[in-house]
């Protein structure tokens, strides 16, 4: 058998596993590696591993054997049931203390089922995010582990190693332990619920940019690319940039005018949206984006729906583009703070539902660097869990608050003016409901209570008194 050489084993040799094994390499770690189909471990030793302190094995046995103990192994295969049929065919080659690391995306309620498996039968396991793509994996992505907490010092080293560093000297890694179970997964989760809400507002704002104001994409390009020097500074919006201004190779016109406007998903969205009405907790913002992703893929009947009802008219000729862009900048900005409002308000209802005791601030530094929802704004949402950790909502941290009595009104005008001329911008409109029906001291509910009470008994609570009331609604 082999020499037990490597420092970890990574299982599933596809775009995010070479990736990360090439960036574990890089940092000084020898790695093992394995692929169900054992061609595609061939063709990775002979190419892009060729001369690394990379070893690979054809057989679970083979890469085990491969392994410094306890046993590190990480698979990067596709979520679902790969996962649990790899811990099958693993475990009879495993001892205890051993460490399996899941950085595939999977559902946290099925980590916290494999954690609590693994764990009765002596070993150590990991769930954890990795967020980044392609490029993140290769050059650091943000890593969230949760899990076994005893397994957390065997990996930490080499997990902040290859992770995206942040700070004035790019010291600080974006990896840090989450919590038990499946805190990493879920905070993964949310971070992608984010991101949806994030890419929604964009792509609102620059289909404002296009149909209202009838910007052509190059122009677009120009004021995302000044958006990125200011608040809105992100990773998302540097993309945004790029791709408005990159040329279709076949017509040399703007590629973003020929790609087709119907968005697909993952289910990460879904989850999110989920996981978010089975805690009672509202995030309306986030919900919304994953719901103009499934309206987006309804373009059939879309193309029909504007030939029997007409096309909204879209355009408003009187607005000057010089006052009205400042306008679709400040909605953009507190659409943001209010959609990243909702999604800490989830990670704390989740933290109090699954006894996780997650750290608010951390988390926005995790995701200060190597993952999709990067940005600077990141850096103010840790300062404001850093001042006050029990803060109850993060529009409620003074400088947020602050942003939003400042720019409500922009928001205000511009999603008055989308209704207006019918321009669809979901998230906007959610985004504004929220922060309206959150500061509004009496809501509408009263009325749902007095309903429910009539034709259900289900009683109601009174302003004036403390206590449960029922009322016989059709009694004189
Ligand atoms: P995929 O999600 O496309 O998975 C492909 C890998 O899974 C291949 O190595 C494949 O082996 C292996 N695999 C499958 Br499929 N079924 C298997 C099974 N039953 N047993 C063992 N191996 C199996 O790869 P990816 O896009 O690199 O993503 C890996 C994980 O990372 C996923 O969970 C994904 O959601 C997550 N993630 C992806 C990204 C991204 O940007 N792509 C970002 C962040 C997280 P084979 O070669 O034998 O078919």
């Amino acid at each position: 058998m082999n020499t037990p050489q490597a420092d970890i084993g990574l299982i599933g040799l596809a775009v995010m596993g070479e990736n990360l094994v090439l960036n574990m390499e890089e940092r000084g770690y020898t790695v093992a590696v394995y692929n169900r189909t054992s061609s595609k471990t061939d063709e990775f030793l002979s190419s892009k591993a060729k001369r690394k302190k990379i070893v690979g094995g054809h057989s679970l046995e083979q890469f085990v054997s491969l392994l410094k103990k306890p046993r590190k192994i990480m698979f990067m295969v596709k979520a679902g049931s790969a996962v649990d049929e790899m811990i099958e065919q693993l475990l009879p080659y495993l001892d205890k203390e051993d460490i399996i690391i899941d950085g595939g995306n999977a559902f946290f309620k099925d980590t916290i089922k494999r954690v609590k498996y693994i764990e009765e039968k002596g070993l150590r396991y990991i769930g954890t995010g990795v967020s980044g793509g392609e490029e993140g994996a290769r050059h650091g992505p943000s890593i969230m582990p949760g899990g076994s907490a005893s397994a957390w010092p065997e990996v930490k080293e080499i997990f902040q190693a290859i992770s995206a560093k942040v700070g004035t000297n790019k010291d600080i890694p974006c990896c840090d332990w989450v919590g038990p179970n499946g805190a990493g997964h879920y905070v993964k989760m949310v971070h992608n619920g984010i991101e949806y809400a994030d890419m929604e507002l964009i792509s609102e704002s620059y289909f404002l940019m296009k149909k209202l104001l009838g910007m052509q994409p190059d122009d677009i390009h120009k004021i995302f690319l000044e958006w990125n020097k200011g608040v809105l500074d992100s990773y998302l919006i540097k993309i945004t940039a790029d791709i408005l201004k990159k040329r279709d190779p076949h017509t040399k016109k703007f590629l973003i005018d020929f790609i087709l406007d119907k968005a697909g998903q993952k289910g990460t969205g879904v989850w999110t949206s989920q996981n978010a009405l089975e805690l009672g907790v509202p995030i309306p913002t986030l919900i919304e984006a994953t719901v103009a992703r499934s309206l987006s893929a309804l373009k059939n009947e879309r193309l029909n729906a504007t030939k029997v009802l007409g096309a909204p008219k879209g355009i408003e000729t009187n607005i000057s583009r010089e006052s009205f862009i400042p306008l679709i900048h400040n909605a953009l900005y507190t659409s943001k703070i209010l959609s990243y409002a909702q999604g800490f308000q989830l990670l704390r209802a989740a933290s109090n539902e699954y006894g996780w005791d997650l750290q608010y601030g951390r988390i926005a530094y995790l995701w200060r660097g190597g993952c999709i929802i990067r940005a600077q704004f990141l850096e103010e949402i840790k300062q404001a869990y850093e001042t006050k950790p029990d803060l109850q909502n993060l529009v409620l941290a003074p400088y947020f608050s602050e942003a939003l009595k400042k720019y409500e009104q922009d928001l205000r005008e511009v999603v008055s003016t989308s209704l207006r001329v019918g321009i669809p911008i979901p998230a906007h409109c959610s985004s504004l409901t929220y922060y309206d029906a959150y500061r509004t001291a009496v809501l509408s509910a009263n009325m749902i209570q007095a309903q429910r009470d009539y034709f259900g008994a289900h009683t109601y609570e009174r302003t004036d008194m403390p206590g449960s009331f029922h009322t016989e609604w059709t009694k004189e």
